[in-house]
């Protein structure tokens, strides 16, 4: 199978997290939404879309990671049981609400500042950041993951969305009112999966 999707893009590393977790064997496309095999492939052109050997595309990555989870038994990433799946798909609404929020705000950043949309636009996105970072610290408490006493998807979401914050806004502190999920962020980084992700520097 083919990942299309550049490895600047959250929402492909968090593809690529689970690909790597799941031990799945996988040929990287590093391209953009834009490119013609991201057209050909996705008729939203968007990244991640995933090509599987047989043609059939998939995309998006909250479909594609349900797909590679269930591909392959173990490690199982998305629980069985009805409400704990639900809860994992939660955590990765939180993990990814937050990556959302702030793409939008590193992409105004980069307009000349006279044109950058108003505070109170700018207001909204921080306060989704702020709440579901709250939300984050608050469910992930003293335990080891974010969900149970494994490693699940909703781990994923959260050290993923927490990655792409430092990265997309480095003058963002969020670690001092967060030490849960500082704590969190630190033994993910651990993991080769985490490693072997992590986008050179913008
Ligand atoms: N909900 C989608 C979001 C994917 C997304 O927005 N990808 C961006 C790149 S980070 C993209 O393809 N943007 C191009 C576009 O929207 O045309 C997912 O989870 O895969």
């Amino acid at each position: 199978m083919k990942l299309l999707g550049g490895s600047g893009s959250p929402y492909v590393r968090k593809v690529r997290i689970v690909l790597e977790e799941k031990h799945v064997a996988y040929e990287h496309m590093d391209v953009r939404a834009a490119s013609a095999e991201v057209a050909q492939a996705n008729p939203l052109a968007k990244i991640p879309t995933l090509v599987c050997d047989d043609g059939t595309s998939i995309y998006d990555s909250c479909v594609i990671v349900e797909y590679v989870d269930g591909l392959i038994a173990l490690p199982r990433l998305i629980p069985e049981t009805f409400a704990a799946r639900i809860d994992a798909k939660r955590w990765e609404a939180l993990g990814d609400g937050i990556v959302e929020a702030t793409v939008s705000i590193s992409h105004e950043n980069r307009m000349p500042e006279a044109q950058r949309k108003d505070a109170d636009w700018y207001a909204k996105l921080q306060k989704k950041i702020d709440g579901g970072l709250a939300a984050m610290e608050k469910d992930l408490g003293a335990k080891n993951f974010c969900q149970g006493d494994a490693f699940t998807l909703a781990d994923v979401a959260c050290g993923n969305a927490l990655g792409y914050l430092d990265r997309a806004l480095p003058e963002f502190e969020w670690r001092k009112a967060h030490p849960n999920l500082d704590r969190m962020l630190q033994r993910l980084m651990t993991r080769d999966s985490f490693k072997k992700t992590l986008p050179p520097k913008a």
